[in-house]
């Protein structure tokens, strides 16, 4: 293991910066553990909700030629029952186990973030920025005294613990991110997917149970390195993880040195599997060989001197 990957954000020590998106493999502790082994630094969950959600009609998942389509529509068995599963994943990692809460209101985030740390979560990130559920996405950005009470409630239920706030590229990013901030978070998390859609030519219709969906993988890269950059340039200090088609060790020295701390792999892992992981951490430690550094984080922000 090589020590100059690792990073600290928010508080919580992470091995490495290579951690799993939520909405990838989240949803057990098994699972959880696979990603862990696998060589993740850290891993967020599938976005829990206070209620079950049975998501979307199928179909869910479309492949593009530059990314991913997915109306999954925020399918959760409930934190009631996710608490055992919290339980059991922090029992068996080594690695932050960070939970992923979604809600259309102040009160259901609280009760989810409070339920999630009470189980063991290391820190919560909540995702007000999910393209296609309504009421659970981005509609909470639109109005943002209703999103600096989300934020605010999630905030004082984490307790201790740090919270990550997930955004979308869509919508005023900086304003958001500063009504976040001010509310408490204490980690910005750039970017959600972006809404889009395909149509079949054929059966001439949606090709999405629900008609919408976020798209990710290379295509909104450059987009999500444009975040990033942005929030560093007004927020220098406060941490930002970048995630958003990243699939080779060089878009995660681009996210870096554009200003995040850490990344989060989803698409790639979906595509490539799992030992994208040790990959990115082999790259990295020879970029770092390669530009005689001792620690990854030297390589935060660099894209903004001068
Ligand atoms: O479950 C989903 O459909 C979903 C969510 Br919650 C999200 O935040 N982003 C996304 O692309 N899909």
């Amino acid at each position: 293991m090589d020590t100059r990957l690792s990073v600290e954000v928010a508080g919580l020590r992470f091995r490495n910066p290579f951690l799993l998106a939520a909405g990838i493999l989240g949803i057990t502790a098994g699972l959880l553990v696979r990603v862990e082994s696998a060589g993740a630094g850290g891993v967020v969950t599938k976005t829990i909700t206070r209620n079950p959600r049975e998501g979307h009609e199928n179909p869910v998942v479309y492949e593009l030629e530059c990314g991913l389509l997915n109306s999954m529509g925020l399918p959760n068995p409930g934190i009631d029952y996710f608490v055992d599963e919290i339980a059991r994943a922090k029992e068996l990692l080594s690695v932050p186990l960070i939970v992923s809460v979604g809600g259309s209101t102040p009160e259901e985030v609280a009760y989810v973030v409070r339920r999630a740390v009470e189980a063991g979560a290391d820190g919560v990130e909540l995702n007000a920025s999910c393209p296609h559920v309504e009421r659970y996405g981005v509609e909470l950005l639109q109005d943002l005294e209703l999103f600096e009470e989300v934020v605010e409630r999630a905030k004082d239920s984490a307790r201790t613990k740090p919270l990550f706030v997930k955004l979308s590229a869509t919508g005023d990013l900086i304003r958001v991110a500063e009504t976040a901030i001010e509310a408490g978070a204490d980690c910005l998390v750039a970017i959600n997917t972006i809404r889009a859609m395909a149509v079949d030519v054929w059966a001439q219709r949606p090709v999405l149970g629900g008609i919408y969906g976020g798209l990710s993988g290379p295509a909104i890269r450059p987009i999500a390195v444009r975040c990033v950059y942005e929030l560093y340039e007004e927020f220098p200090d406060v941490p930002i993880v970048g995630v958003g088609g990243i699939c080779k060790w060089e878009d995660v020295a681009e996210m870096l040195l554009a200003g995040a701390v850490a990344v989060q792999i989803g698409t790639a892992v979906a595509y490539r599997g799992l030992s994208i992981f040790e990959e990115l951490a082999l790259g990295i430690s020879e970029y770092l060989d390669e530009l005689g550094l001792s620690s990854v984080r030297e390589l935060v922000g660099r894209a903004h001197r001068g």
